[in-house]
């Protein structure tokens, strides 16, 4: 290649936009397989390690309950999934979560809760619990719903690194979705946050019976806000029984994995985290996803209140990838294969099941 035409195509692999449309991300999804992956990895090469992998550990603060009526979401009040309603955790446990995170090689820390948006005296303990888990040297991520500027300020004042709030599908799909809140408030919310200059976790579900048109259109929304969030959590819907979504069809592996194509694409610079429902994803589908251009997970053995792949399946996958967790691989794991084969016998031999086999990985570990 002559200098020149280097130069530009490393400057379209790595240009920021906020004007894209959603028939330019169409033509870029409708692309062969092999051409749409293969532009992913390269402004994925361009702009990234393309074997590191960022690791994020998800705490629930406070479960079940929540006003709102998310039709996907296991922790909605308005629904019967079995979960019953949790106060705010104490600190000393989200400290000891957090310590457990570190050892295992997190470098981030995010705390959920079931909330419209903090009130009373549960956003002071919040506050703390921030302070504690960045003490730790991890970086840390809250998700607690809408805010108003008055705690965007407290936020970044305690040390947040991260707020999540995702936009979850396009605007025209979001009233079949959720009818307690608008997309505008979502939209407030997020501009609050950049303001404050705390980085923005923002992404969404698919599965959720959208159209593709819909997917498209969220990929578009993201890409369009005034920063591209630094984050951009993609999840598979994990259908919970009991909520209105339990019998969603899950989408088409190669649509899945198109969608983080292009997410990359059209996002270069931000961290894509393939996100909740890796437990109903392959190994196979997970590389390909990382190769699509995703570069973050959830990491540890549960989400909020749903299950996530075993860490050591994790480890153990990256080791097979050739794929470093940007923490680096936790010193007391020097071989996650073999490890795994070995707390694999021991668990089925005491007959466990999947938690104890994990929590025999942090004994080892302690
Ligand atoms: N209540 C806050 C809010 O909604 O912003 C924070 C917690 S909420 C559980 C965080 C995100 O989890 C949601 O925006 C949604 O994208 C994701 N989520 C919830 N239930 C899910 C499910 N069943 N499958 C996939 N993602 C889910
Ligand atoms: C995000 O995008 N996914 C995470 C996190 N942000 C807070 C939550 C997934 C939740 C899955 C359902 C559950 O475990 O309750
Ligand atoms: Fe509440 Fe968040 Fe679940 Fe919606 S997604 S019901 S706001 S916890």
């Amino acid at each position: 290649m002559h200098q020149s035409s280097e130069l530009s195509s490393s400057i379209e692999n790595t240009v920021i936009r906020h004007d894209w449309q959603v028939a330019e991300i169409q033509a870029l999804y409708e692309l062969p397989f092999n051409d749409l992956l293969f532009k992913a990895q390269t402004v994925h090469r361009a702009n990234f390690d393309s074997n590191k992998v960022q690791t994020s550990t998800l705490m629930s603060i406070k479960t079940g309950a929540c006003p709102e009526d998310c039709a996907y979401c296991p922790q909605s009040g308005h629904y019967n999934t079995g979960l019953s309603k949790e106060q705010l955790v104490a600190l000393e446990e989200v400290v000891k979560s957090a310590k457990n995170a570190k050892r295992t090689g997190a470098t981030r820390f995010c705390m959920g809760a079931a909330w419209r948006s903090p009130r009373g005296k549960d956003f002071p303990v919040v506050l703390e619990m921030i302070k504690a888990v960045k003490a730790l040297e991890l970086e840390t991520c809250v998700t607690l719903g809408m805010l108003n500027p008055e705690q965007t300020a407290q936020l970044k004042e305690a040390g947040l690194d991260y707020y999540n709030h995702n936009l979850d599908t396009s605007a025209e799909y979001y009233d079949q979705i959720i009818t307690t809140r608008t997309y505008d408030d979502r939209l407030q919310t997020l501009a609050l946050v950049r303001d404050a200059g705390i980085n923005v976790c923002a992404g969404g579900i698919l599965g959720m019976g959208e159209t593709l048109r819909d997917r498209l259109s969220l990929i578009k929304e993201l890409a369009n806000l005034p920063e591209h969030p630094q984050s951009v959590p993609i999840n598979q819907l994990i259908a919970v029984k009991g909520t209105p979504l339990e019998n969603s069809e899950s989408l088409d592996t190669f649509e899945f994995i198109r969608m983080i194509a292009v997410a990359r694409i059209v996002m270069p610079a931000s961290y894509v985290r393939l996100s909740a429902g890796r437990e109903n994803m392959s190994d196979e589908m997970q590389a390909m996803c990382f190769f699509a251009g995703a570069n973050s997970i959830f990491y540890g053995e549960k989400l909020l209140t749903t299950e996530n792949p075993d860490m050591n399946h994790d480890l153990e996958l990256f080791a097979r990838l050739g794929i470093e967790p940007e923490g680096g691989t936790p010193e007391t794991n020097p071989c996650p294969r073999k490890l795994a084969e070995e707390q694999q016998v021991i668990s089925e031999a005491a007959g466990e099941n999947k938690t104890a086999k994990t929590k025999l990985f942090y004994d080892a570990a302690s």
